[in-house]
């Protein structure tokens, strides 16, 4: 792993596209949902890479009634809350049938992050009860531990691309932003670490792949290909 990483006292991760590949697991347990609750509705992935704009589960599926008109009958909070916890409980569900495995270079970095004696972190949208079951079907049962800060989108007042999920991790890490890597995948990710002084190193995920992401440190396609080359610093 390239010495570039060992020079931030931590490291930040995203989850979702950045740690494993997710949102089609996502998209099925939304999917699955609507089929459940008895709506005509479906996510097809060029419909999803748009709605993926909109960050959380809960705010997609308000944006989606209001940006296509769908539904004639008024959805209200308290539908779209029972609606996604239904989802979320679909999405471990799939998560521990279908195996979903970690991006290539995830699990060497965050080994090697550990052994430098360096503090890891994650900043995500989606519910810790997700990230949870996306390390330990990952990671094993422990993976949890191995983070010194985890929050998550529920955990405080604006999902990214607000500052608010980095604002709260640098807090919990007791560290400044230019101490500091975050890894993402998106552009609402790369504005959310932006914001708090955090320098960003993105990996385009298969759904945020034509996202701008002026600003980065550097765009690879994922970690296990990286040198010191291609990231122009070495
Ligand atoms: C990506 C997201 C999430 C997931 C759905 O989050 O926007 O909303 O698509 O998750 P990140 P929930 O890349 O920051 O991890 O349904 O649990 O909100
Ligand atoms: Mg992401």
């Amino acid at each position: 792993m390239p010495e570039f990483f060992g020079r931030f006292r931590a490291l930040i991760f995203d989850v979702d596209g950045t740690l494993a590949e997710t949102e089609e697991v996502h998209r099925r347990a939304f999917n699955e949902t609507f089929d459940h609750f008895g709506l005509q509705w479906k996510w097809e992935s060029a419909l999803y890479r748009e709605l993926l704009k909109v960050t959380g589960g809960k705010e997609r599926m308000r944006h989606f009634i209001d940006a296509y008109a769908v539904e004639d009958a008024v959805v209200t909070d308290e539908d779209i809350s029972q609606m996604h916890r239904f989802k979320t409980e679909r999405y471990a569900q799939i998560l521990a049938q279908s195996g979903c495995c970690l991006r290539p270079g995830i699990a060497e970095l965050i080994a090697a992050a550990r052994a430098r004696g360096q503090k890891l972190g994650i900043a995500t949208t989606t519910s810790r009860g997700n990230v949870e079951a996306l390390l330990s079907s990952t990671l094993g049962p422990d993976a949890t531990k191995q983070f010194d800060a985890i929050v998550a989108g529920d955990e405080v007042a604006r999902k990214k691309p607000a500052p608010d999920v980095y604002i709260k991790a640098l807090e919990l890490l007791g560290l400044s932003g230019h101490e500091c890597l975050a890894i993402e995948d998106s552009r609402n990710g790369l504005l959310s670490a932006s914001q708090t002084g955090i320098p960003v190193l993105i990996t385009p995920s298969h759904y945020t792949s034509d996202d701008d992401f002026a600003g980065a440190v550097a765009v690879v396609k994922n970690l296990a290909e990286i040198g010191e080359t291609s990231l122009g610093i070495g």
